[in-house]
């Protein structure tokens, strides 16, 4: 038996039980794949709206944040561009469970590349509710014939929020305590089967206790970092800009500080990471592989251009090629 010569140029790569084509992924609630495909161009043929579901821009889908009960979110204005960046106060605005089962659910199964269900809640019941919900559609959609169990927890995967720095209580708050980041996920643990993701803060003076708490609870990697937390003030007022007052910053202006963040989790604990802050080009996504990340989301540059993750992919592989490096040689090298 002579074993397979390994292509150098393949981006292929696993997230737990998730099989990725490439490493790029959107970071949830930058971008709406429907609302998107929505906005683009129709007309006769295939257009751009139907190649973005049919042939989606990231490896893996990563949908909006949802809570059990809906929610209106924040009031407005709810961004700001910033030098080098945007301040966002959205506030978790969502249909809550039960439509995101109805409605969004079936149409994110139906498409052909993995999908990471994120939710967010305001006590660990919550989290371990909708965990409970979310499985249970996933195993009756499998009985009523699409797809196995098994087959689902190889394409659905869970990311926890614990991290939204635009809601004053639950969300924003576990996460910035290692013993309820502990018992969080220890407790959904216990009733999703599948790839279990937790996106936390950079609003802690120190992320490891946090991170190591998540991962010796049952989480299989980690998201870094949410939004920093941030304000500004209306030039013609004089008071805060925001109607929710504070905002998150992303885009270019976040990038180092959330690299540290990848590099110091990755020198702490092996587990793998989904780094993301400000990726524009594939300089930013080298830098996040560099650092530890073996997954790179593409948040507000998403905003501009839906393909962005897409072409991301693609400069990645040629960079590659230039250095004559493989994907798995590139990820941690900066600390070797
Ligand atoms: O909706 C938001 O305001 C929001 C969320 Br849930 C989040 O996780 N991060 C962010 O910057 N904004």
């Amino acid at each position: 038996m002579t074993t397979p010569i390994p292509d150098p140029t393949s981006l292929f790569t696993r997230l737990g039980p998730l099989e990725l084509a490439h490493p790029l992924i959107n970071a949830s609630g930058t971008f709406d794949l429907f609302e998107a495909s929505a906005c683009l161009p129709g007309g006769d043929g295939p257009s751009a709206a139907d190649l973005l579901v049919a042939e989606p821009p990231v490896a893996a889908y990563v949908p909006k944040t949802v809570t059990v009960e809906p929610r209106r979110g924040n009031e407005p204005p709810r961004i700001l561009e910033t030098a080098a960046g945007m301040l966002n106060s959205i506030g978790l605005p969502n249909m809550g469970l039960d439509a995101f089962i109805a409605g969004e659910l079936p149409r994110l199964l139906a498409l052909p590349c993995p999908v990471v269900l994120n939710v967010g809640g305001f006590a660990l019941e919550e989290y371990v509710h909708a965990a409970g919900r979310l499985r249970d559609a996933l195993d009756a959609d499998a009985t009523s014939g699409t797809r196995s169990r098994r087959t689902w927890v190889n394409g659905v995967g869970l990311e926890l929020n614990v991290s939204c720095p635009n809601v004053h209580s639950g969300c924003m708050s576990i996460g910035s305590d290692a013993g309820e980041t502990r018992e969080l996920l220890a407790a959904v643990r216990g009733v999703w089967p599948g790839l279990l993701v937790v996106k936390l803060t950079p609003n802690v003076t120190d992320i490891v206790p946090i991170a190591r708490a998540a991962v010796e609870a049952g989480a299989d990697a980690l998201s870094l970092v949410n939004t920093f937390k941030g304000l500004a003030v209306d030039r013609v007022t004089l008071r805060p800009y925001l109607g929710g007052v504070t905002g998150g910053l992303s885009g270019p202006a976040i990038k180092p500080l959330a690299l540290r963040f990848v590099y110091e989790v990755r020198a702490a604990i092996d587990v793998p990471l989904v780094g993301m802050g400000g990726v524009e080009n594939v300089q930013d996504v080298i830098d996040f592989l560099a650092c530890g990340a073996s997954v790179v989301a593409v948040g507000a540059a998403g905003f501009r251009d839906p393909f962005v993750p897409a072409r991301l992919a693609e400069d990645l592989r040629a960079a590659l090629r230039v250095r004559g490096m493989s994907l798995a040689e590139l990820v941690g090298i900066a600390h070797r």
